[in-house]
């Protein structure tokens, strides 16, 4: 009696556990990432120079609405989401290293690699961009350009043809 009455809770905590996870507001998880989406919602990791959602799926041609909630609390954790037209490692880097100069533009580069970009946002701020998702499936990579954070604050946006 006492075997099953401890089976019975333990269903039930793991029922518990199962629903906490489906009904929270966080979509990092591999399945939410997978399945593709016309509004994506992304946040930093704390005060790091990382983003909690690194890959997300849109469907492909459709338009999207990307919206950076920058909930860090340290004053230095500027940031904005910068969309790129490629996964390529070395436009990446070039796109990454430019903002740097481009200070007067919200840090955002002037490059033909730039797909879409949201406005800085400053701890507590929301920034969103709209942007048309392209029309050939495959990876493309959305990094931070505020000087010297796209090295670890970057992820990846898959296309799917819809
Ligand atoms: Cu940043």
């Amino acid at each position: 009696m006492r075997t099953l009455s401890l089976s019975l809770l333990l269903t039930a905590l793991i029922a518990i556990a199962g629903c906490g996870d489906g009904d929270g507001s966080s979509n990092s998880s591999s399945d939410a990432a997978n399945e593709a989406v016309t509004e994506v919602t992304i946040t930093p990791v704390g005060n790091q120079m990382q983003f909690e959602q690194t890959e997300f799926t849109v469907p492909a041609g459709e338009e999207i609405s990307l919206t950076f909630k920058n909930t860090a609390t340290s004053s230095a954790m500027k940031h904005n989401v910068v969309l790129l037209t490629t996964s390529e490692g070395s436009v990446v880097t070039r796109v990454g290293q430019a903002g740097t100069q481009a200070a007067d533009n919200e840090y955002v580069p002037e490059d033909d690699a730039v797909l879409a970009a949201t406005g800085l946002a400053d701890p507590g701020e929301t920034v969103t961009a709209t942007f048309t998702a392209p029309s050939e499936p495959g990876s493309y990579r959305y990094i931070c350009t505020f000087p010297g954070h796209y090295a670890t604050m970057q992820g990846t946006m898959t296309v799917v043809s819809p």
